[in-house]
């Protein structure tokens, strides 16, 4: 007989991991798997409620929001302040840092950086969804905690993962220690393992990327298109192009097959589209996690230092060797000094 684990057998059985913890980090996980399941609830008959279309808001990226945005924002805010365990939270849906209830959470000791809905332009049209979020220990000691306590390295980062609302919904995360899955069962309202110590696999064949941003492209973008597009039998190119638009589907694809993820610098997007502190940083810790590699093309996403909630931040994430060698074309036709001077 199969034993199912739930997710939250699951932390508690992993808190040993942390000699010093006393829960709070596994209370905390267990906030963010209870509002997964709210929102995956309402994702799910999205079509069937007035919950689609515009909430007719605009967001801090300037983007319309969907009700179903604004929806799931709530639910993991009161989420997490409900739980005690988290001070504040920085969302891509609130401009400033959410302070959460201080009677609750006055002893605190976690902030959340979270994307509560990634890809939402995609539920109006049934695509996979997804949301991530990274936990950082507060840097404050005492009082409030404030934005500094966010503005962390990713190296900083306590905890990471995503939820991806598609064919199934599933929960993938780390704590440094690996990355699990774990599928939600609406029969029983559990998120159970199901994809235990996920690796990705060292190399890939598959690259997603929005080529209709072409012509704006890097040179060392363009070079490492046309690479994936020539024939080559010794290296099973041509590569397939698989671009869904919600990069948590994206990158959960490649996770589990190999491949990469790239964003880079666009007309429309300068310094990248993806947000450093609750997009990139967050994947970029699974990934490595996951033994792959995540990068802005020339240094490590983890790396690059945290100035701004919303900062965006170029990203080459996935398989190692497929990253290696798209850096390899960027340093050789895009250099990043000649890039500094432009
Ligand atoms: P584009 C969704 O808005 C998102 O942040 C990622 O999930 C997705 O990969 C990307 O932007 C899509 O952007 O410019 O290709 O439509």
């Amino acid at each position: 007989m199969t034993v199912v684990k739930t997710l939250g057998q699951f932390i508690i059985e992993k808190q040993t991991d942390f000699p010093y913890a006393k829960g709070e980090l596994s209370r905390l996980l267990r906030d963010i798997g209870i509002a997964a399941k709210i929102v995956n609830r309402e994702i799910n008959k999205a079509g069937l409620v007035d919950i689609l279309g515009e909430a007719g808001n605009i967001n801090v990226q300037g983007e319309s929001q969907k009700k179903l945005d604004v929806y799931a924002n709530e639910q993991f805010i009161s989420a997490l302040s409900v739980g005690g365990e988290c001070a504040l939270v920085a969302s891509e849906e609130n401009e400033e840092v959410v302070l959460l209830n201080k009677a609750v959470s006055k002893n605190a000791k976690y902030v959340v950086a979270i994307d509560p809905l990634d890809g939402s332009s995609n539920i109006d049209v049934n695509v996979a969804v997804g949301t991530t979020f990274s936990i950082y220990r507060r840097k404050s000691k005492e009082g409030p905690a404030t934005v500094e306590d966010i503005l962390q390295k990713g190296t900083e980062q306590v905890a990471a993962g995503y939820i991806v609302y598609g064919s199934s919904t599933m929960l993938v995360y780390t704590t440094g220690k690996g990355v699990n899955g774990f599928t939600l069962d609406p029969s029983i309202g559990e998120f159970c393992l199901s994809h235990p110590n996920i690796t990705i696999p060292e190399t890939g064949h598959i690259y997603s990327i929005n080529e209709g941003n072409y012509v704006h492209f890097p040179d060392g973008v363009k070079r490492y298109i046309k690479y994936c597009q020539v024939e080559d039998e010794a290296t099973a190119r041509p590569y397939t192009s698989r671009y869904i638009g919600s990069m948590v589907a994206d990158l959960h694809r490649n996770l589990i097959k190999g491949g990469i993820y790239i964003y880079p610098t666009t007309a429309s997007a300068p310094k990248g589209k993806l947000r450093l502190v609750y997009e990139c940083n967050p994947l970029a810790f699974i990934i490595e996690q996951a033994g792959g590699r995540a990068t802005n093309g020339y240094e490590r996403i983890l790396d690059i230092e945290v100035t701004e909630i919303h900062q965006r931040e170029s990203i080459f994430i996935g398989s190692t060797k497929m990253v290696l060698l798209a850096e390899d074309f960027m340093a050789e036709y895009s250099p990043k000094e000649i890039l500094k001077v432009v």
